[in-house]
C-alpha cells in the first residue's frame, strides 16, 4: 500500500508539472460541446499564458471550413476573437495550433453544435424536445 501511494504521489507530481509547463486553452465561446439556438456571433479563444495562433480552423459536419478571416498572429497574447458570419445549424468542429511561451507547438480541437428552427424537425419527426432533454 505504501509502494502505490509513493507512485502515486510521483505520478501527481509529474502531471502537475507537466500541466504548468505548457500553455492551454483555458476557455473558449462557443464552449466546448456547447449547443447553441443561435448562431455564435463570435469565437473566442483564450489561453493559459500568451501564444502566438499559428492556425485556427472551424468546419462544419462537411469537413467545410467556415471563413472568418483568421490570420496567424505575429504578437503573442493570451485572448484571441473573430467576428463569425452566420451559421447554419449543425456540428461545428474548432481546431488550433499554437506557439506557446515556451516555443512548444500545441494543438487542440472542441466541437460544438447549432440548432436551428428546423434543425430538430429534421432530426426529430416528433414535436420538438425541450432542450432540458437533450441527450445527444
Ligand atoms: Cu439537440
Amino acid at each position: 500500500m505504501k509502494k502505490f501511494n509513493i507512485a502515486a504521489t510521483i505520478f501527481g507530481l509529474f502531471l502537475s508539472l507537466s500541466v504548468s509547463a505548457h500553455t492551454s486553452l483555458k476557455q473558449s465561446t462557443p464552449a466546448q460541446d456547447a449547443m447553441l439556438m443561435q448562431s455564435p456571433e463570435q469565437l473566442t479563444l483564450t489561453f493559459s499564458g500568451d501564444v502566438r495562433l499559428a492556425k485556427v480552423t472551424l468546419k462544419d459536419s462537411a469537413n467545410q471550413a467556415v471563413d472568418f478571416d483568421f490570420k496567424p498572429s505575429a504578437a503573442a497574447n493570451s485572448h484571441f476573437s473573430w467576428d463569425l458570419p452566420s451559421l447554419p445549424a449543425g456540428k461545428y468542429k474548432v481546431d488550433w495550433v499554437i506557439l506557446g511561451g515556451d516555443g512548444h507547438k500545441m494543438s487542440g480541437a472542441f466541437n460544438f453544435m447549432l440548432h436551428g428552427s428546423d434543425a430538430h424537425s429534421k432530426m426529430m419527426p416528433e414535436p420538438a424536445k425541450s432542450q432540458k432533454n437533450h441527450n445527444h
